[in-house]
């Protein structure tokens, strides 16, 4: 008779889940005994190393990934990066050892004492099997309902004397056989209404956000732009995970600033404004005003109700991206009217030294092959690597959508192992750098050829920018003068230099980009924020 535990592989196996990204605990070894030869096990030195991997690896692969974490203090660790994967709608099937049944009761070491509780509201769905027969169910559960939408992280607490238990033969060979389709078609009414809508706008403006790229709509929305000739933007760069557009298409016009009353002032003059995949938005700062300005009315394209029911103005529909733009584009008319103008290529930095962020995107982008993936997180230099780098290619460009600070450098190592015939460039902070800087262990250990750009500005420049942006001035705290990324780059192994101006820069990058290693390369960059 088969163990909860092989029963459990073999799940696993069918959905597609055989890459494990863990820290291991002695409540978790009785599930890894034994650890099929057919899955892989992926080693991260700290939780929010592991589920920034898992996070990276599950969007780029477009399916979900699955975790393993240490019972409470491994799920405590890993909660930020958690928060994050919701806010990047990557669907992560999380699970964590727990004590053995009998000993949870009376609180034995280890025991995670509220399992299902200490992961909200981080989660979309959380549970502790009532009996070890129901792991095979909650984990296709788990699996299931992180792929649907609103895609996201869920969470299983599995005590660790289930594994060995008898399974329930019959409904475990169910479960792994059973199939959903979970895209959701839009209504019929709501397409001819919209296409109706764009078709009558005088001057409809378009605005095109992470799930387009998630949802495999990247073509449809070309081709819907162009059919309609509009102009087409980002929304706010600060809550948005993914690109939804190419950079370089001559319909795209720039990112719309983050805060309410700028945001809206570039809307003005148009009529109608489509949101597809995105929030209604992601606004920070605080900036008060009309979320719309007078005469613009909006409708969001969303597959996520939640997203749909918050939004402050417009209307919404509730349906798969890709299959919205698709049908769009069977009903909307061509207009009369010409192209939106292309807005001009970006101006070369002036020189300084050291040179500015905008200098290095600038170093980035004329060596940055069309096929590559940038994960980004260096919060001062953001905006300039969308400028200058103008990405163009779907699945391209990963960010942390949640904020938190983390993301970036396990994230870039999760793109690279999901992705590796594409080469993964991760740009990051040096103050970024430190909030899971043992992902560049993992990339070593795992042989993932990951090119690490850190851009050295010995403080926390964004939140300096902030700070005057605020008028709140005189905070301590805002620089990490000091930190030798190369010297920690070599203590985990990996191959680190440091490149001293824009043509160093080039060398350097392209060196390791056409590299079959992980290297890591420090750029230091003139103080203060980067805008294009
Ligand atoms: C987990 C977490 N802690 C703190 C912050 C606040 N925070 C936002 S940006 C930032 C500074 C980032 O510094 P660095 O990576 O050097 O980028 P720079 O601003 O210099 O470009 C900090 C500390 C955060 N976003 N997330
Ligand atoms: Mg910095």
């Amino acid at each position: 008779m088969a163990t909860v535990r092989e029963a459990s592989y073999e799940l696993l196996r069918r959905h597609g889940l055989t890459t494990v990204f863990g820290n291991p605990g002695s409540t978790e070894l009785p599930f890894l005994s034994g650890f099929p030869d057919d899955f892989r096990y992926v080693l991260g030195l700290q939780e929010a190393v592991v589920v920034g991997m898992a996070d990276g690896y599950a969007q780029a692969s477009g399916r979900p990934a699955l975790v393993n974490l240490h019972t409470a203090p491994g799920v405590g660790n890993a909660m930020g990066a958690i928060f994050n994967a919701q806010a990047n709608k990557s669907p992560l099937v999380i699970t964590a050892g727990q004590q053995v049944r009998a000993m949870t009761t009376m609180e034995a070491l280890l025991t995670n004492r509220d399992a299902t509780t200490l992961p909200r509201p981080a989660v979309k769905w959380s549970y502790e099997p009532p009996r070890a027969q129901d792991v095979p169910a909650a984990l296709a559960r788990a699996s299931h309902l992180a792929a649907m939408a609103p895609r996201g992280p869920v969470f299983v607490s599995i005590p660790m004397d289930d594994w060995s238990a008898p399974a329930d033969e019959v409904p475990a060979r169910q479960l792994s056989e059973r199939a959903v389709a979970a895209r959701v078609a839009p209504d019929a009414e709501a397409v001819a209404g919209l296409a109706r809508r764009i078709a009558q706008a005088s001057r409809p403006l378009f605005v095109a956000g992470p799930d387009v790229d998630a949802s495999g709509g990247w073509e449809a929305a070309v081709a819907l732009a162009e059919r309609c000739r509009v102009p087409v933007w980002a929304p706010p760069a600060s809550g948005s995970g993914r690109i939804g557009f190419p950079e370089d298409h001559p319909s795209f016009q720039g990112i719309l600033p983050p805060a309410i009353a700028p945001l809206a002032e570039t809307l003005a003059g148009h009529d109608l404004v489509v949101v597809f995949g995105a929030a209604v938005f992601t606004y920070y700062p605080y900036v008060p005003g009309a979320v719309l300005p007078e005469g613009t009315a909006l409708v969001q394209v969303t597959s996520d109700p939640d997203e749909a029911a918050r939004a402050p103005a417009g209307d919404s529909i509730v349906a798969d991206v890709a299959l919205t733009l698709a049908a769009l584009l069977e009903q909307v008319p061509e207009p009369a009217g010409a192209q939106p103008a292309p807005r001009p290529a970006p101006e070369p930095a002036p020189p300084s030294d050291p040179i500015s962020a905008s200098a290095a995107m600038a170093a980035l982008a004329e060596v940055f092959p069309p096929e590559g993936i940038a994960v980004v997180e260096s919060p001062a230099a953001t905006l300039a690597l969308r400028n200058q780098l103008r990405l163009s290619r779907p699945g391209s460009y990963y960010f942390g959508a949640g904020g938190g600070l983390g993301f970036g450098l396990p994230a870039a190592v999760g793109v690279q192992l999901a992705r590796p015939e594409r080469p993964v460039v991760a740009v990051i902070g040096d103050g970024s750098l430190q909030y899971a800087v043992a992902a560049l262990w993992s990339a070593v250990a795992h042989d993932v050829p990951l090119t690490v750009l850190v851009l050295r500005n010995d403080e926390y420049a964004i939140l300096k920018w902030f700070a005057e942006f605020e008028g709140e001035m005189g905070a301590p705290g805002l620089d990490v003068a000091g930190i030798d990324t190369v010297a920690i780059a070599g203590g985990y192994g990996m191959r680190a230099r440091r490149a001293d101006d824009a043509d160093a820069l080039r060398e350097c990058l392209s060196d390791a980009v056409a590299s079959s290693a992980p290297e890591l390369i420090e750029i230091t960059v003139a103080p203060g924020m980067s805008l294009a």
